[in-house]
This record gives C-alpha cells, structure tokens and sequence, in this order.
C-alpha cells in the first residue's frame, strides 16, 4: 500500500473515532432513532463533542507515541492525567474507580482484576483501541497482545480483553484494505471469527451475515446487543460497518440510530470505516466541526510518522 493512503487510514481512524462518539453522544441510552435525526441533532450543533471513548483514545495514542510503541505503566498514568483534568467526559463508573485506587497505592498492573468479579467486560477497553488497531496493523500476534495488555489497565475480564482484540482486529483488517478493490464481507468475518477465541464474541458474529441480508434493527439490538458490555457492542459495530463498508456517514448513521451504547457503537463504526475508507471519507461538515480535529490529526500523525520511519 503507497504511503499517503496509509497515512490517510491512520487519519481516519482516529478522527472516525471521533465523529462516531460526537455524533452518538446525544443518544446514548435512548432507544431506536431514525438516522435523519442523528444528521439533524448534529446539524443543529456548533461543536461536535467528544466523550470518554475518544478521550481514552487520546491518551492511547499519547502514550504510543511518547513511548515509541506500547508501555503499560505509561499508558495507565496518561489515563489517569488525562481523566483528573477532564473528569467530566462521561466516563464509566469502572475506570475512575481503578484510577482513584492506583493514586492510593494499587499496582497499575492488577488494580483493574480487583474491579467486579474477574475484571470488567465493559466496552472502554475497546472503544479507545483505534491507535493500537492502526498501528499493529500488520502483526496480529503483536496486536493481541498490545490489546491485552492494554486493556488490562482497565478491563481485565477475558471478555473485556477479547472485545478489545477483536475490535482492533477488525481496524487492522481495514487498514489492510484498498478501498479501491470489491470488498469481501464473508472474507472479513470469516477472519475476525477466526481471530475472537470467546464463543460469545464468535456466535454473534456468525449472525451478522443473516442480519445484514434482512435488514431489522430491532432484530439486531436483540441478537448482537446495542449495550455497554463488549459482546454487547463491538459486534453491533462491526454489524454496522458491514452495512455500508462503502460510506462512512452510512455505516455510522445506522450504528447511533441503533441507540443504546449509541456513542460507544457509533465511535467504534467509525473507527472501522474510516481506517478502511481513509479520512476523506468523513464528511466535511462533521469534520469542521468536531472539537479538537487538529489535535487528533496531529496524533494520527505522530503514529504514522512512528509507524512508517521506525
Ligand atoms: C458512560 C458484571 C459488569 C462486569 C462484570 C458492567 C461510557 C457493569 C462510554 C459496568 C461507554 C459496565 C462506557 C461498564 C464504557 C462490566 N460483571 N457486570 N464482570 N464488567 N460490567 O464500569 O469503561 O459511557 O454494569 O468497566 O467499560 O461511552 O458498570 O465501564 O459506553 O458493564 O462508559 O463497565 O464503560 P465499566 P466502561
Ligand atoms: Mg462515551
Ligand atoms: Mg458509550
């Protein structure tokens, strides 16, 4: 793949984090809404602002980059400045639980087993995962540690640990892409099915071929789940994707309009599609308006910089 569309999908990722999580932000927790009301909330907004899942996702990047590569005990004390001076990014209850433990005197590395029984299955180690998904694009092995690893900070539940994999998974798969050539969508889950040890996480991928030749979304809130757990979303966000692997505002638009997690799902569709399509997917009149675009660029950057130079 030449340079400039590399550092395109590396772009878009970040950023598609970002528009995905702006975009869904208003309808978390609400039930269904029809994708012309996603458009018109955002139209209707000066700024599109981020939530938790693109400030951790920040802070992954922050860290990749400072550290040339992933460094657990940096990673955890980005998040955890990152968090005490913007504490009101609607975080989970999970992570300043962990983060407020580990200023106490925890170890950054077991703090999170201690939270809920075995560590949480809570989507925040998945919805932050964009930088590692672009930047182990073309090592899986690597990247499954990374994830891991990375997710242990916070959720140290295999389930939590596996929705991060298989979320980064399906963005380094997407980078792998030229947008040019047909897309395979058999092909595509066929290796994230693959790749996801946990039954829960392969069963319901194994659904989605079906829901996505009977379009329902009540059907697919039922079967993949449209909830803050990881088996609840990062399907459902793949899902999503899947719908429109051609359009970004398509594919996004479908995964708010799936309400629930609405942010969390639509932040994660984005990262997907824009790491497959590249940032010149995302529409202009999101872009221009997403709070802090330039930072996010900057970092995307960094990492491609890293990445291609190293
Ligand atoms: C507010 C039982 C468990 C569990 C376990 C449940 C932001 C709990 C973002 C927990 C995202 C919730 C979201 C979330 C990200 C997890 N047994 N229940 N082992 N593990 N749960 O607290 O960072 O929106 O009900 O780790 O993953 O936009 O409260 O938070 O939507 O999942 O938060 O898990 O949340 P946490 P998180
Ligand atoms: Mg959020
Ligand atoms: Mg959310």
């Amino acid at each position: 793949m030449i340079k400039p569309v590399l550092k395109s999908k590396f772009l878009g990722a970040l950023v598609g984090t970002g528009v995905g999580d702006a975009l869904g932000a208003p309808f978390e927790g609400r039930f269904m809404v029809k994708p012309e009301e996603v458009e018109a909330v955002a139209e209707k907004r000066e700024v599109l602002t981020y939530t938790d899942d693109t400030h951790m996702m920040i802070g992954v990047a922050e860290s990749l980059i400072r550290t040339r590569g992933f460094d657990g005990k940096d990673m955890t004390y980005t998040f955890i400045q990152n968090y005490e001076l913007e504490p009101f990014r609607g975080y989970g209850p999970g992570p300043p639980h962990i983060f407020r433990a580990i200023r106490a005197g925890a170890a950054w590395d077991i703090a999170a087993q201690e939270l809920y029984h075995g560590g949480s299955f809570g989507n925040g180690s998945a919805m932050r995962i964009a930088p590692i998904g672009v930047f182990y694009h073309d090592n899986p092995a690597r990247l499954r540690e990374v994830a891991y690893k990375s997710s242990q900070i916070t959720h140290a539940h295999n389930l939590g640990k596996d929705g991060a994999a298989l979320q980064a998974y399906a963005i380094a798969l997407a980078t792998n892409l030229e947008p040019q050539l047909a897309f395979d969508r058999g092909d595509f889950l066929a290796k994230l099915i693959n790749y996801v040890p946990a039954a829960v996480f392969k069963g319901k991928l194994s659904k989605i071929k079906g829901l996505l030749a009977r379009p329902d979304k009540a059907r697919v809130a039922i079967e993949l789940g449209n909830g803050i757990e990881a088996f609840n979303s990062v399907p459902t966000a793949i899902y999503s994707f899947l719908t429109h692997p051609d359009s970004f505002a398509q594919a996004v638009l479908n995964a708010v309009s799936l309400g629930g997690d609405a942010d969390t799902i639509g932040a994660m569709t984005g990262a997907i599609s824009s790491a497959y399509l590249g940032i010149e997917s995302i529409p202009n009149r999101w872009q221009q308006k997403l709070e802090n675009r330039l930072y996010l660029k900057e970092l995307a950057e960094k990492l491609w910089e890293l990445k291609t130079t190293a």
